[in-house]
């Protein structure tokens, strides 16, 4: 728990949320500022700012409260797609400090911006950073 954290606000009850699902671990509750309706956030209890330093157990135990809600989304809402989606730093559109999966109900042709065109890479430049990137990771 941070006090200037609003998600860790949200979790000590200081301020009111849309709570759908629960457990020891998490907590899901809509989205103020939704994409599209059916918008929620999965949080871990335990603070932490991001991917890079969640613990392995929180991630685990987010990850699993997502999919659970991602279910009763689709149940509910019956939309065309869903993205489950994850934000870290400025750049990638992280706004609240405190990690946290979007479930994310999408309809065709919605206009979100997180779609990208598909285009060809260049398999040298791929095979060269899969290379360093598995080196990192050995
Ligand atoms: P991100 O950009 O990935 O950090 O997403 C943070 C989301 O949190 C953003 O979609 C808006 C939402 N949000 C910010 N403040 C509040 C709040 O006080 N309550 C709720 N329910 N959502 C919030």
């Amino acid at each position: 728990m941070t006090d200037e954290c609003i998600f860790c606000r949200i979790l000590a009850g200081e301020i009111p949320c849309f709570k759908v699902y629960e457990d020891d671990d998490t907590l899901a509750f809509m989205d103020i500022n939704p994409v599209h309706p059916g918008h929620v956030l999965v949080i871990p209890r335990e603070h932490s700012a991001n991917v890079f330093e969640v613990s392995d157990a929180a991630i685990a135990a987010t990850a699993k409260s997502a999919r659970r809600v991602a279910k009763a989304v689709r149940a509910t809402l019956e939309p065309d797609g869903m993205n489950l989606l994850q934000c870290n730093g400025e750049a990638a559109a992280q706004s609240v400090q405190h990690f946290h999966m979007h479930v994310l109900p999408r309809a065709m042709n919605d206009g979100a911006s997180l779609n990208w065109e598909l285009k060809p890479g260049n398999m040298d430049a791929i095979g060269a950073l899969a290379d360093r990137i598995a080196r990192a990771l050995a």
